[in-house]
């Protein structure tokens, strides 16, 4: 059992409404990735929301229910075992902590690489009853959602009029490339807690994400909200067989600032538990990260200097969640 410090669990208490202006949200902008028109409306969605629905994306359904049925069984497990593939290193099972720098949640998480070979990884020992089945049960998924992750920044890149096409996508394909790949698990809400820190507790609180896009699926369970512009939350609706893109931060700089970033947190149900499985496509450590000149408007500077991806990311680690992490490279 992990016990939390009094700090710890205050901030969990602390957390009084989480509750987003309205019910489901209808606004979600949903793209079928076989429309035409695709480009030009994922270039819309990333504009105005930073997140959109994808549909029709060609990953196959039993890829993504067979890894959450795994991912599930995993967090069903006594805690005792679960542990074993803990503590975070930085990959491995997480619980309740995110990060290095004192944020909680009320979640279960394993974090992997997503460019290396998952065998080579401690986390596997957390399926050590059947490694094989997972390991391609994750490996078939990864290549899946890489290869529509690929699709989908081309796609950017074109609706954007940058060239090359692939300017985008060929920082996922980079075989240096720090991707990583999450399992989140958010147990539904007790009794207990819901009582204390009100009805909806905090499971990932709002952040952005640091890399290019993540790509999300997850249960049919809710809890996901974002940001909109105008600074409400809304409660993203669930949908098990699709697909939400989320844009990063860096590619809010290389298109300087016309792509968004978008905020999003994750609440804990009252009944039900979520599972989500999200793969977070980043460049490599040395990749230098700057505003696509032809996005910046004539005559003007880039909103952002330039900087390498490992430089960005040693200021995440030293981070809060809820920190704005891009401030330190805006021009000033
Ligand atoms: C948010 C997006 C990804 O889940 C993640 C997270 C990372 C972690 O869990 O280790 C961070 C968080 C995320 C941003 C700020 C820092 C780092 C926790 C944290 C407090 C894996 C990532 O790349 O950045």
């Amino acid at each position: 059992m992990v016990v939390l410090s009094q700090s710890a669990f205050e901030q969990f208490c602390l957390i009084k409404s989480c509750k987003p202006t309205s019910g489901l949200f209808s606004g979600i902008p949903v793209i079928d990735l076989r429309d035409p028109e695709a480009k030009t409306l994922i270039v819309k969605a990333c504009e105005e929301f930073g997140f959109f629905k994808l549909v029709n994306h060609g990953v196959p359904l039993e890829f993504m229910l067979e890894l959450e049925s795994l991912a599930a069984n995993f967090f069903e497990l006594p805690q005792s075992e679960k542990d074993k593939a803990g503590p975070l290193d930085p990959y491995g099972y997480g619980n309740k902590r995110i990060g290095p720098n004192g944020d909680v949640g009320w979640i279960e998480y394993i974090l992997l690489n997503a460019n290396t070979k998952v065998t080579s990884q401690k986390s596997l020992s957390i399926f050590r009853e059947n490694p094989e089945i997972f390991r391609s049960a994750v490996e078939n998924y990864l290549l899946e959602a890489k290869r529509m992750s690929f699709e989908v920044l081309e796609l950017m890149a074109d609706g954007l009029g940058i060239a090359p096409m692939n300017v985008l996508s060929r920082m996922l394909k980079d075989e240096k490339s720090d991707s990583c790949f999450r399992l989140n698990y958010y147990p539904s809400c007790p009794d207990h807690l819901q009582a204390l820190g009100g009805r909806n507790l905090i499971g990932f609180g709002e952040h952005t994400d640091p890399q290019i896009i993540s790509v999300l699926t997850s249960n049919n369970t809710t809890g996901l909200q974002i940001c909109l512009r105008d600074g409400t939350w809304v409660a993203v609706p669930p949908d098990q067989t699709a697909f939400y893109i989320n844009v990063g931060d860096t590619l809010q700089v290389m298109t300087n600032g016309r792509f968004r970033s978008v905020k999003h947190r994750v609440v804990t149900d009252e009944k039900e538990s979520r599972l989500s499985m999200i793969y977070f496509g980043g460049p490599s450590l040395d990749a230098k990260i700057a505003p696509i000149p032809s996005l910046v408007p004539e005559g003007e500077e880039s909103l952002y200097r330039e900087y390498t991806w490992v430089e960005y990311k040693q200021s995440v680690y030293k981070s809060r969640l809820g920190d704005n992490r891009l401030t330190q490279f805006e021009r000033t």
